[in-house]
C-alpha cells in the first residue's frame, strides 16, 4: 500500500526528459533520420509542466517552437519561440501539440525535429506509462509480500500474547 502510493506521486510530478537521449541529444543526421525523435517522443507520456531538455553546443544547433505548417515545411525562418543556448530547457506549459525543430540550416531536413503532444498531468486523465524512475513491479511485489509476512506475524504475536 505504501508502495502504490509512492508510484502516485511519481506519476504526477513535473519530469525533465533529455530530447534523444543523454548520448545523441539534439543533433542533425540522428541515427536513423527524423524517425529517431518521433521514436524518442512515443517512448514517453509529456504532461503539462514537463520540460524537455535539448543538449547541443552553442553554435552547432539551435532549436525554435514553430507553427505545424512551418514544422512540416522545416521553415525556420519564422519561430514561435528560439534557444541558442544549449542545453535549452523548454517547458511544456499547455496540453496540445509542440513542434520543435533546428533552425540551422538544412539540420531540420536531415531530421533535427520534433513534435511532442503534451497531455493533462492529473492523475485522473488518461493512462500513461510508468515513469522510469518508477518502482520496478517485482520490488514492488517483493515489498507487498513482506508487508504481508510482517502483517502476519503481527497477528500471531496478538493472538499468543492472549
Ligand atoms: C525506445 O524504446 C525502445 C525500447 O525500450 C528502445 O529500444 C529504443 O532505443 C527507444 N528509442 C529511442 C529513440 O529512445
Ligand atoms: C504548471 O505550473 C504552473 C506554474 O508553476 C502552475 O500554476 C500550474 O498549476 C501547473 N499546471 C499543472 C497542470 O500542473
Ligand atoms: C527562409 O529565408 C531564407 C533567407 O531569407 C530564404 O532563402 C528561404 O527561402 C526561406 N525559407 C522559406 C521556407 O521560406
Ligand atoms: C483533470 O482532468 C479532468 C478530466 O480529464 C479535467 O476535466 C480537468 O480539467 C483536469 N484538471 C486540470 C487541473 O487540468
Ligand atoms: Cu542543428
Amino acid at each position: 500500500m505504501i508502495v502504490v502510493a509512492v508510484s502516485v506521486l511519481e506519476c504526477t510530478k513535473a519530469e525533465d526528459y533529455i530530447v534523444g537521449g543523454d548520448s545523441i541529444g539534439w543533433t542533425s543526421y540522428p541515427p536513423g533520420g527524423a524517425s529517431f525523435y518521433s521514436n524518442w517522443a512515443s517512448n514517453h507520456t509529456f504532461k503539462v509542466n514537463d520540460t524537455l531538455v535539448f543538449k547541443f553546443e552553442y553554435g552547432s544547433h539551435a532549436v525554435a517552437i514553430l507553427t505545424t505548417n512551418n514544422y512540416e515545411k522545416c521553415n525556420g525562418n519564422e519561430t514561435i519561440e528560439s534557444y541558442v543556448i544549449g542545453p535549452a530547457r523548454v517547458t511544456l506549459n499547455r496540453a496540445g501539440w509542440f513542434y520543435f525543430s533546428c533552425t540551422f540550416s538544412g539540420h531540420c531536413r536531415s531530421g533535427q525535429k520534433l513534435s511532442v503532444e503534451v497531455i493533462t498531468g492529473n492523475s485522473s486523465s488518461a493512462p500513461r506509462k510508468a515513469p522510469s524512475t518508477s518502482i520496478p513491479a517485482s520490488t514492488a511485489s517483493l515489498a507487498s509480500t513482506s508487508l504481508f509476512t510482517f502483517l502476519t506475524t503481527l497477528a500471531f504475536n496478538f493472538l499468543f500474547q492472549f
